[in-house]
């Protein structure tokens, strides 16, 4: 196991590369340890949409610990307490979706980070040991090496994006472009790669630049993410581990009963 996974979040996003990260909605430690084992550079856990709880989650950290690549957790919408908890378990960063306001941001900062930018409380559990860090020196570097990051998917979060920035324990943005399609479109449609959609994105990454932070972005396959990381996003998940299951298994289908004689029944 690697010492100091924590750390390699905040690292990755200050080099050049883009990160690109897998995503993962099973609660089943394994599954996020198999991804950690790719070439990904960290692990997204999703605990808003996705089927894993905190005991899960908690466990899914040591595994991908155990592959030497940092976890991200998406929380539930508003529970910033259990962002918390997440990050004493371990977790490099959180996802925080539907944060639309300078007061939103505010409170989110406040269950991240440690005083004086916020009012985290001191408990580092699993966290210790994989951030390499003794409790003092943890302390010090907690606020920079944990990453804070609000997605922006609604309008109020737009019109407030430069609120949300001003927040000093905000480190970057993550755009949920599904959501975000939905409420440029009146609910009409989600078109998370239609034209509203693609000049909401690229104001977000020049505002997020203007801040001196990072703009992320929820990607489809990996070719989705390529022309995202182009796009500015410095932060790039790529499909799901849902999704690669089941587009592997029907290829490999497919292969199977290319050649195969006779007809199946459905
Ligand atoms: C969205 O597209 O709305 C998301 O939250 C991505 O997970
Ligand atoms: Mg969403």
């Amino acid at each position: 196991m690697s010492d100091a996974v924590v750390g390699m979040l905040a690292a990755g996003l200050t080099a050049e590369a883009p990160l690109f990260c897998a995503w993962v909605v099973m609660n089943e430690p394994a599954v996020a340890e198999a991804l950690a084992r790719e070439a990904f550079d960290a692990v997204v856990l999703d605990l808003q949409h996705g089927m894993l709880d905190f005991v899960g989650a908690s466990r899914a950290i040591l595994s991908v610990a155990l592959a030497g690549k940092p976890t991200i957790v998406r929380a539930p919408v508003g529970e910033f307490s259990l962002a918390s908890r997440l990050l004493d378990a371990g977790a490099a960063g959180v996802i925080a979706p539907m944060v639309n306001s300078r007061e939103d941001a505010r409170r989110l900062a406040a269950f991240t980070k440690f005083p004086p930018l916020g009012e985290r409380s001191w408990g580092p559990r699993a966290v210790l040991p994989l951030s390499g860090l003794e409790g003092p020196a943890y302390l010090g570097a907690a606020n920079a090496m944990t990453q804070t990051i609000a997605m922006i998917e609604t309008r109020a979060a737009l019109d407030a994006l430069d609120d949300i920035l001003e927040v000093e324990g905000v480190d970057g943005v993550f755009i949920g472009p599904s959501d975000l399609s939905i409420a440029l479109n009146d609910g009409r449609s989600a078109e998370p790669r239609g034209e509203a959609l693609m000049k909401a994105a690229a104001w977000v990454v020049e505002r997020t630049k203007a801040h001196g932070k990072y703009a992320s972005m929820f990607c489809f396959d990996g070719a989705d993410a390529r022309d995202m990381a182009a796009k500015g996003f410095r932060l790039c998940t790529v499909s799901s581990d849902q999704i690669l299951l089941r587009g592997a298994a029907r290829a490999e289908l497919a292969a199977a009963r290319a050649s195969a004689p006779g007809k199946r029944a459905k």
